[in-house]
Formats: structure tokens, sequence, C-alpha cells
């Protein structure tokens, strides 16, 4: 049997509220305490110069032209692209809260046109799993409404599940490794199911690093 020479890249993505950053928060424990080297990403990185202003934007602190602020997601996603691709190369799995597809859906729902939102992230780290939360808008709703921040209406979160399960199709039909978990159960059965997906993974990629969309 060939020999691992890398570990795994772990997306989860969904709809807002779908307990992304708590399943990822779950997941880095449980590989944490199983000795595995792990490292939780998540997008937008608000640290960096470019997260700032996607932050910054976010909160309707500033105004930036839609084509303007797609690209600065893209670029907060390159800005880690290499130390990605660094740590998967040396044994360490990423598990990434939010990526390119919340990027495509989010911009894509303002009427950009599609194929143009993708074109930026083509050729990024490609994920060997991606984990899509989904989640019914009522259900997501009872977790404690919407927040204060930018696209964070029942409108929006609409139409951008939509973009997710076009995105989701694609996925599937080019053969990556897209499945989708049903987030509104209790957390406890979500990690569950998100375990049963991802320890199948842990220690047995031997494939080259692939690139999104390339
Ligand atoms: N955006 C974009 O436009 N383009 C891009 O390229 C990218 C992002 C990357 C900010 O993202 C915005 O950026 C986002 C998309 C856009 N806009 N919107 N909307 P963010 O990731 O910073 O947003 P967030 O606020 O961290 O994530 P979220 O989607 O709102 O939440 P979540 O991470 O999915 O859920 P959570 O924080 O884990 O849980 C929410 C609550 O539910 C919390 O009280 C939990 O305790 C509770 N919870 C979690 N799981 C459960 C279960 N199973 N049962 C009951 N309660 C639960
Ligand atoms: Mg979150």
């Amino acid at each position: 049997m060939a020999k691992p020479n890398r570990s795994a890249f772990i997306v989860i993505e969904g709809l807002d509220r779908s307990g992304k950053s708590t399943q990822a928060q779950i997941l880095h424990e449980r590989l944490t305490n199983a000795k595995t080297p792990v490292e939780l990403i998540k997008f937008p990185d608000r640290t960096t110069a470019i997260g700032k202003m996607i932050d910054s934007y976010l909160r309707s602190e500033s105004e930036l032209d839609d084509r303007a602020i797609h690209l600065l997601f893209t670029a907060n996603r390159w800005e880690l692209a290499s130390h990605i691709t660094t740590l998967l190369a040396s044994g360490t799995t990423v598990i990434a809260d939010r990526y390119a597809f919340s990027g495509i859906a989010f911009s894509a729902r303002k009427g950009l046109p599609y194929e143009w939102c993708r074109g930026p992230d083509v050729g990024l780290p490609a994920p060997d799993l991606t984990l899509f939360l989904n989640i019914e808008p009522a259900v997501a709703r009872a977790r404690g409404g919407y927040g204060e921040e930018r696209y964070e209406r029942e409108e929006v979160q609409r139409g951008v599940r939509e973009l997710f399960e076009k995105i989701g199709r694609e996925m599937q039909t080019e053969g990556s490794s897209w499945v989708q978990v049903d987030a509104g159960k209790g957390k406890d059965e979500v990690a569950e199911d998100i375990w049963g997906a991802v320890e199948p993974l842990i220690g047995s990629c031997d494939s080259p690093i692939g690139r999104l969309w390339d």
C-alpha cells in the first residue's frame, strides 16, 4: 500500500447558523485529542490587512464595489494558500471554516456572474472533503436570529442556499467529495456524522494536493 505522504484538507461550509464554527472547533479538539497534528483556519481571516478591510465591510463600516469585495475575499484565501499547502505536505490536517464556496454563493447572490465569481478561486488548494452543513431556515432562525452583519437577512440566506446547492451538484458531478450533513440535529449527533466522513481520510491521503477547478 502507498505510504501517506500528506494530510487531509477538510472544508466546513454551510448556511448561516448551521454550526460551522461549532463543528470546526469540535473536530479540531477531537483530532488534537487523538494526537493528530491539526490547524483550524477560518475564512474570512479577519486578522490580516485584507481581512481587516473585509471585517470593516461586513460590519457596514465601509462600502466597496461588489466586485472589489469579492476579490478581497478571494485574496484573503490566496494569502493563506501556500501556508495550507505547507501544512498539508508536512503532515498537519487542515480544517477550514468556510472557503471558496461561500465566496461564490454570496457574491453570485448579489447578481455577479457565477463564472466570474469562480474565476479568481481557480487553482486554490482543493479540499479532500467538503462538509456542507444543511439546515432548515426555521431551525436556523430559532438559534438566535440573524445578527447585525451584512448578509444576515433571510432573503439573502435563501438565495445563498440555492447557490450552494448548485455548487454542491457541480462538485459531485466532477467527482469532488461534497458531503451534506443534516445540521438540524443536536451538536453531538452532527459531530458524529462529521467524524464518520472525516475518520477514513486521516492518515490515508496519498495523492498530490489538488487544485480547485484546475
Ligand atoms: N463571506 C463572503 O461573502 N464571501 C466569502 O468568501 C466568505 C464569507 C469566506 C461572515 O462569515 C460573512 O462573510 C458571511 C459570509 C461572508 N455572511 N453571512 N451571513 P463568518 O463565517 O464570519 O460568519 P459567522 O458569523 O462566523 O458564521 P455563521 O454562519 O453565522 O455561524 P456558524 O459558524 O455556522 O454557526 P455557529 O457560530 O457554530 O453556531 C451558531 C449558534 O448556534 C451558536 O449559538 C451555537 O451555539 C448554536 N448551535 C450550533 N450548533 C448547534 C446545534 N447542532 N444545535 C443547536 N444549536 C447549535
Ligand atoms: Mg461561524
